[in-house]
């Protein structure tokens, strides 16, 4: 990895001096057990960082919570100047932070600088929306009285973070609770600890450069243990969590059992349709991408390729002549497509997917395998793999983190094909390759796709920032980013005022006195 320039990037990003028993302060409250981080790239310690005590987290909490006092009285507008000021320093470190996030994580150098660039577009989406914060007005039935609603900070946001976006996912949530009067506790996955702490130093910069309290945006650090004292603590209004369903259950239920608002963004299950009017080069560029991108660990990943009769051997062939040319190893050198997995417990699910499709009835057209020698030391490096099966196997209903397509094959119209992408218990991303407008249609349609996120002639994973991003039933129904999902940040406030000497109650009721 050091001739990619790890060490250099580090060094811009101020982290270069991590190691066991250093604090790295810039509100890190971690006076506990050491979380190291290893590249699954190379294998080797990039460094260790500090896990949040009882204590700890007691501290964070009375920081952010002293911060939010001057912050939500500060003008959107002027939060929103912060937020840009953010958005720029993250374009001077775009090539710093992607190499980070591709070492630590393992996605290619590419994506990485994509990630960041995600960062980037969300500053710049939040900057404009911190002069729209708009409520309505409404007409009131009494005569002089005005009623209108309004947007205020709700407090103290929680973030909990996965490793596959250890970045972008926290400035989609810290962007628009930023601009919104909120400040934020961020609990990055345990797994990329060293991204948190880049983009604290990057928050913390920006912050103090502008002599506002570092406890704005406050980072933690640990396992579910810290999560729990977030999601069980009535302190924080809104916690972000974004992970596993499973996850995603026991948060939600710690949550609501204290009546907070939850925003989650769990697993998907995201298939595409290929119809008998696709454009076969398109569909096997945006179904590969949308399958080995990130090594299929986006929780938009296409899992899925629902293929028409017609037209099933001729895609069989043409993915598995793409398969054959990908190019797997270090992330960081551009010649490769795809990159490691997170460690090696995601190697042995993946494994395990293998067997149990093949225990299902399904058969391996594009056979997997963990690679080893020279540049696969860490033992994190697998072989995308593609099998036929059928959409009921318990391990096709199952989302596997990992580069496994599962071909499926449907016959009659559109219908039959949109009854197998909707028969998932996720509901995030879905897409159609069609040149037809009735089928296209019908997949956006009401009886379409149930997913939040529904494509016509692109893949399932890359979304763009501007739109609301989420999805439906297990996915968790949360939204993030565009359109108007700042909502979920702010807690809105009805406001009737009288400017009479009367005082006439609502619906014409009499009470005299
Ligand atoms: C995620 O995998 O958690 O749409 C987020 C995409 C990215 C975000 C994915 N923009 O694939």
């Amino acid at each position: 990895a050091m001739e990619f320039g790890i060490n250099d990037a580090l060094k811009k990003l101020g982290i270069q001096d991590i190691n066991l028993g250093t604090s790295t302060g810039s509100n890190n409250f971690g006076s506990g057990e050491a979380i190291a981080s290893y590249s699954p790239v190379d294998g080797a310690l990039i460094g260790k960082v500090k896990s949040t005590t009882k204590t700890d987290y007691e501290q964070a909490m009375v920081t952010a919570t002293q911060a939010f006092k001057p912050w939500r009285k500060m003008p959107a507008p002027q939060r929103g100047e912060v937020v840009r000021q953010f958005g720029n320093k993250l374009r001077e470190l775009k090539e710093p932070l992607g190499k980070l996030v591709s070492y630590e994580m393992g996605k290619s150098y590419q994506e990485g600088l994509g990630e960041v660039q995600e960062m980037i577009d969300i500053c710049d989406f939040a900057v404009g929306l911190s002069r729209q914060l708009h409520g309505l007005t409404m007409h009131s039935e009494r005569p002089g009285h005005r009623m209108y609603e309004q947007y205020h900070p709700l407090g103290v946001v929680g973030i909990i973070s996965a490793f596959n976006f250890p970045v972008a996912v926290w400035a989609w949530n810290t962007a628009l609770a930023w601009v919104c009067g909120d400040v934020c506790i961020w609990k990055p996955s345990e797994k990329t600890p060293l991204c948190g702490i880049a983009c604290q130093h990057i928050a913390a910069s920006v912050l103090k450069a502008n002599g506002l309290p570092e406890g704005i945006s406050c980072l933690i650090n640990g396992d579910y243990k810290v999560g729990e004292m977030m999601t069980q603590d009535p302190r924080i209004p809104l916690i972000s969590a974004t992970g596993s369903i499973r996850m995603g259950k026991i948060v939600a239920q710690a949550v609501a059992a204290r009546l907070g608002k939850s925003l989650l963004e769990l697993g998907g299950n995201n298939a595409i349709i290929v119809t008998p009017d696709a454009d076969i080069k398109m569909t096997v560029i945006g179904a590969v991408f949308g399958a080995v991108g990130t090594a299929g660990q986006r929780c938009t990943s296409t899992r899925r390729l629902i293929i028409h009769e017609s037209m099933y051997e001729t895609v069989k062939e043409a993915l598995v002549k793409a398969y054959s040319q990908l190019r797997i190893g270090n992330p960081l050198d551009e010649k490769n497509h795809v990159g490691p997995l997170i460690d090696t417990d995601a190697v042995a699910n993946y494994q395990s997917a293998l067997t149990k499709v093949v225990e299902e009835g399904g058969k391996l057209i594009v056979e997997g395998g963990v690679l080893e020698g020279a540049g696969y030391e860490s033992g994190c490096y697998v072989k995308p793999a593609i099998a036929e099966a059928n959409n009921d196997f318990e391990i096709v209903q199952h989302e596997t983190f990992a580069p496994v397509l599962y071909l499926l094959k449907y016959s009659g119209d559109v219908n039959n094909a949109i009854e197998i992408q909707n028969g998932v218990v996720q509901g995030l991303s879905s897409a159609i390759m069609t040149n037809n407008l009735r089928e296209a249609e019908n997949f956006l349609s009401c009886a379409g796709s149930d997913c939040g996120i529904a494509n016509v002639n692109i893949g399932t994973s890359g979304a763009e920032i501007g739109g609301a991003f989420g999805g439906e039933k297990e996915t968790g129904g949360g939204r993030e980013s565009g359109s108007d999902a700042w909502k979920v940040y702010m807690r809105r406030q009805t406001n009737t005022i009288n400017y009479t000497t009367e005082l006439p109650l609502a619906q014409g009721i009499k009470f005299d006195l």
